[in-house]
Order: structure tokens, then sequence, then C-alpha cells
């Protein structure tokens, strides 16, 4: 959304909410866009919320203010938002595939009152969409944006995080898009399909110039801020990513990051250092299962769980650890998938494991493939969201068996003994990074056991009192001794007549 508001015409407000971050209610919503006089609601969804984004359109249309949806999945099944298959309309226009060159025709006809039911990117005479080059990339204005509603530090934590000092009543993880596009063709995914097989970059000194402009920003509000890169893959050509990093480092642009790389691209040691050097924390691996037999039936094979160890090894020597995502529910997984998985993780370096269960998006060839054996339960299951309820029947155990190992997967992931045992392993780590895994591995585990109040966060905090308490003696400590030696050294520099 950041993207799209730096490609509105002028004369024309942009307004920005993320559901994520904001919530608000449908009558709230409502009451909001009527109060700031908003004229036209631009929606963007993925199929997992795509429920919740159309009973939202349909409350702002019944005040008679126009809704455009754009995303992944109104891209794979527009009829659905358009009232055109049998069902309700959800929108007056949906925005195809990606929407840089359209979006600003949208905004012009919905401010002369012409909105058309679809916009689609220009096409070549095969009928393929012709993709911007993100060369020359719009420039978001970060230095200026406001920010607030993106800080990840919960709003009850704020005042006691800032009195702590160094810039941590805020911690702003900001979106960055280096490249878009990804050819290697997973079957569950939807990126292949939808940003095309052919990769597309920006040039490196604007990624560096946008770095620039951030590391500014968090200087001057005296802040805290990572970026992600969003790229599906960002090291999907090696050579151009180690060049990206090299021309980071020259430039000093280093901020925390991190970034999605498949576990074939970390073979390479020198691009490990690259990312150490330039500023690289943690590193999501869509890692989807220990079972080779799995990973050729999604057609992953190019990722070897036998070499996921290594990989992880080489990452935590230079202080990089990984997101490592799992699915359950695969057509190989049998009863007991959950533990073998965990006692596999728990033999190399900690890192953040999330784990999610085989999902049929529309338009990938795992529907496809499912759709045509009649394995889908709910073919329409986004119209009938159930977190963690498989919408197909896995081959070798049952949709509630998936569920089971994937709750026990959570559960063990981030129980107080694990984040415990995960610490000892890094003891000999530096005290902000453990602090830092601590913090992550208590969020972390919001994604699956939300924590959406006071209470849930100060019930986790009594569950983790001890390491908690370790670390909190330990960096008063450090701090104490730090600011002794600091003091020590401006006395032995006091000018002397
Ligand atoms: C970043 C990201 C996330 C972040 C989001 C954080 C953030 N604040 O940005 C996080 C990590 C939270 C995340 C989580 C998930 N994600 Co995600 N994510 C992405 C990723 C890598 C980048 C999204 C992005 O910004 N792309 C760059 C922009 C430019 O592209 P875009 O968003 O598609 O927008 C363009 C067009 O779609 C269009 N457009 C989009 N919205 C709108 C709105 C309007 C009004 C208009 C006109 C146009 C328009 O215009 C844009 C410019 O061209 C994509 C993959 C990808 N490359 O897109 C996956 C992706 C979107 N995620 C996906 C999935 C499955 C998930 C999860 C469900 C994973 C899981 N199992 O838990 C969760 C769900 C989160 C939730 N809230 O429920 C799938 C979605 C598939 C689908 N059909 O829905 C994708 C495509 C990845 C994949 N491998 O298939 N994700
Ligand atoms: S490597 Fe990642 S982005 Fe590329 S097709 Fe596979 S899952 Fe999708």
């Amino acid at each position: 959304m950041f993207l799209l508001q730096s490609l509105t015409p002028s004369g024309h407000q942009v307004l920005l909410l993320d559901g994520n971050a904001r919530a608000m209610t449908d009558d709230e919503l409502v009451q909001y866009i009527q109060d700031e006089g908003i004229e036209l609601v631009g929606i963007g969804a993925m199929t997992r919320m795509i429920a919740k984004a159309y009973r939202v359109a349909d409350a702002i249309r019944k005040v008679g203010v126009p809704v455009v949806i754009g995303g992944p999945h109104v891209t794979e099944v527009p009829a659905e938002a358009l009232g055109q298959d049998g069902g309700p309309r959800h929108a007056d226009a949906v925005a195809l595939g990606e929407a840089d060159e359209t979006w600003p025709l949208i905004v012009e006809d919905a401010a002369r009152g012409e909105l058309k039911p679809i916009y689609q990117p220009a096409h070549d005479s095969k009928g393929v969409d012709l993709k911007p080059t993100l060369q020359p990339y719009p420039e978001i204005p970060w230095e200026r944006l406001d920010l607030d509603q993106f800080s990840l530090i919960p709003k009850v934590f704020r005042p006691f995080m800032s009195k702590l000092g160094g810039g941590w009543g805020t911690f702003h993880v900001v979106p960055i898009e280096t490249g878009r596009g990804c050819p290697y063709g997973c079957e569950f995914c939807t990126v292949t399909g939808f940003f095309g097989d052919s990769i597309r970059f920006r040039t490196n000194e604007s990624v560096v110039e946008e770095l620039l402009r951030l590391k500014a920003r968090a200087k001057r509000e005296r802040g805290q801020i990572a970026v992600f890169f969003i790229d599906d893959n960002l090291a999907i050509n090696i050579k151009r990513t180690k060049s990206l990093l090299r021309d980071i480092i020259a430039a000093k642009a280093q901020v925390p990051w991190i970034a999605q790389i498949s576990a074939n691209l970390l073979r390479d040691q020198e691009l490990i250092d690259l990312i150490a050097d330039s500023g690289g924390k943690w590193v999501f691996i869509g890692m989807e299962s220990i079972d080779p037999a799995n990973m050729a039936d999604v057609n992953k094979n190019f990722s070897k769980p036998g070499e996921y160890g290594a990989v992880l090894q080489r990452l935590a020597a230079r202080n990089i650890y990984a997101i490592t995502s799992f699915i359950f529910g695969m057509d190989n997984d049998t009863e007991g998938v959950a533990d073998r998985t965990l006692q596999e993780i728990e033999s190399w370096p900690p890192g953040l494991p999330v784990f999610g269960q085989l999902t049929p998006f529309p338009s990938t060839p795992l529907y496809t493939r499912l759709e045509k054996a009649g394995r889908l339960a709910r073919p329409k299951h986004w119209l009938d969201f159930a977190p963690f309820i498989m919408a197909h029947d896995p081959l070798k155990m049952t949709i509630a068996k998936a569920r089971s190992e994937t709750d026990h997967a959570w559960s063990r992931s981030y129980s107080p003994e694990r984040n415990a045992e995960a610490l000892e392993a890094i003891k000999d780590e530096p005290i902000m990074y453990r602090i830092s895994h601590l913090v992550a591995r208590l969020f972390f585990r919001g994604i699956y056991f939300p924590q959406l109040n006071t209470r849930a966060w100060l019930r986790l905090i009594a569950q983790n009192r001890r390491p908690i308490f370790n670390l909190s003696l330990e960096g008063a400590r450090e701090l104490f001794k730090y600011r002794v030696t600091k003091t020590k050294r401006s006395l032995r520099n006091v000018p002397t007549t």
C-alpha cells in the first residue's frame, strides 16, 4: 500500500490502514470513512483474509462509497468479488495482477465517477501481462510517512521501553522490495503464476538510496527500524544479490534486515558473509518438510532437507538465525510428523520455527491437482475460513490429525521449557542478541496463540519469568559496566591546567 500511495496521481490524498496493525470493527471503519470524507476505498487482500475483505467491502458499499479490491486472490478469482459467479457482489471494481500502472487510472476513473469493473495491465499478443520493470522505481517518502500504527512494540510496553533508551519506544519493520518474481514454481505457491517466472530487479542505487533515507529517519527519531526485503527469494540471482549487498556495505546503508531465501541458495559462504556484513539478521527459509518425498511431491526438491542443518550452522556462525517454515498435511506425512520434525529442528541452532498446513490457493498447480483428484473437502475454503483446518484430505492422515500435529508443534516450539533450552544453546552470544531472540520467540508464539490483550502478555511473561529475569539482570550489569567505563574514559579526557 505504500507503493500504491506513492503512485497515486497528484491532487488526491491517500490514507493507509493496516487491518492487522490497527483493527477496527466494520462500524468503526465505516464511521472513519465518513468522518474523513473518503471517496474511494482500495482493499488489498490475500486468500486467507478475503472473506473478511468482502464483509468489510459490503459494509462500506452499503453507505455508498465505492470499493476496489486488488491482490492475489481477486486476480485468481475475479468473478467472485464482482458477483459474476452467482454469489453476491462485493466490489465495484477489481484490479488484476500488478497494479502499478492501473492504479492511477482507477483513481482518475473513480474521481470522474466512471469506475470500470475490471482493471487489467496491458498484455502482449499472447495475452501475457506486461510487467512493470521496476526501473525506475517510485520513491516511497519514508521520511514523511506516519508509521505509528506499524510499530511492533505493543502499546502497553511503549512507555516502559522508551525509558530504556536506545530508541526502543518504537520499532518499525518496513517492507521494501528489491525485485519481483520467482521461476521455481513450487506446486502450492501463488508467486510464479502471479508475478511470472521472469524476475525483475530494481537498480542497486535505488535500493541503497531508500535504505539511506530510512536509516536517516531512524537516527533523527531515535527509533529502531528494520527492513523486511519482501522479495520472494532475495538471492534468486546470487550474482545480483551479492552486488546489491556489496553496494549496501559500501554506502554504509546497513540496517538490520530480514529476507526470504530458499535453502539451496544458502550454500554459498561468500553470500552468507555479505548477508551478515550488510545487516542481515534473520532469514526466512521455506523448509516445508524434512521428508524428501514430500519435497518432490510439491515440486520443491531443489531444497534438500539433508542440507538444512548445515545451512543453519553456516548462518549461525555469522549470528544470522532462521525463521524456518514447515508445512504439515503433505501427501507423505503420517502420524508423528510433528515429533519427527521437532527432533530435527531441536538438533539445529535455535531459530523461529513456524508451522502451517498444505493449503490449495486458487489457480495454483496444487489446487488443480487436488480438484482433479476430487480431494477438495472445501473447494471455496476461503469463504468459510477456518484457521489451521485443512481444506482437502491429506493422503495418509485425517484433517483432524493434521490439526493436532500442528498444534503440538507450536505448543512445544514456544513452550517456556523450549524457550529456556534455546537460550541455553546461544548462551555464549552477546546479550543483545539473546534478548532479541527471546523477544522474537514471545512474539512468534502469537502467530498461533494470539496474544491480543495485556492479560495475555502478562501471563506469557509470568510463564517465562526465569529467562526474562536472568537476561534483565545480566543486561543491567552490562549497562552499568559500560557506563562506568564511559565515565572513567571521559574523566581521563578532562583537560587539566
Ligand atoms: C510480505 C508478505 C507477507 C508479510 C506481510 C507483511 C507486510 N506488512 O507487508 C507477512 C509475513 C505477515 C505475510 C504473511 C502471510 N502470507 Co504473505 N506474502 C508476503 C509477500 C512475500 C510480499 C507481499 C508484497 O508486498 N508484495 C509486493 C507487492 C508490490 O505486491 P502485492 O502485494 O501483490 O501488490 C501488488 C498487486 O497485488 C496489486 N494490489 C495489491 N493490493 C492491492 C489493493 C488495491 C486496492 C489495488 C488497486 C491493487 C492491489 O498492486 C500491487 C502493486 O502491483 C507475498 C509474496 C509476493 N511476492 O507478493 C506473500 C504472499 C502474499 N503471502 C502469502 C501467504 C499465504 C501468507 C500467509 C497466509 C502465510 C501463512 N501460511 O501464514 C500469511 C497470512 C498473514 C495474515 N495476516 O493473515 C501468499 C498469498 C497467496 C494467496 N493466494 O493468498 C503470497 C502470495 C506468497 C506465496 N508464496 O504464495 N506475508
Ligand atoms: S521458491 Fe518460494 S517463492 Fe519461489 S515458487 Fe517456491 S515457494 Fe514460491
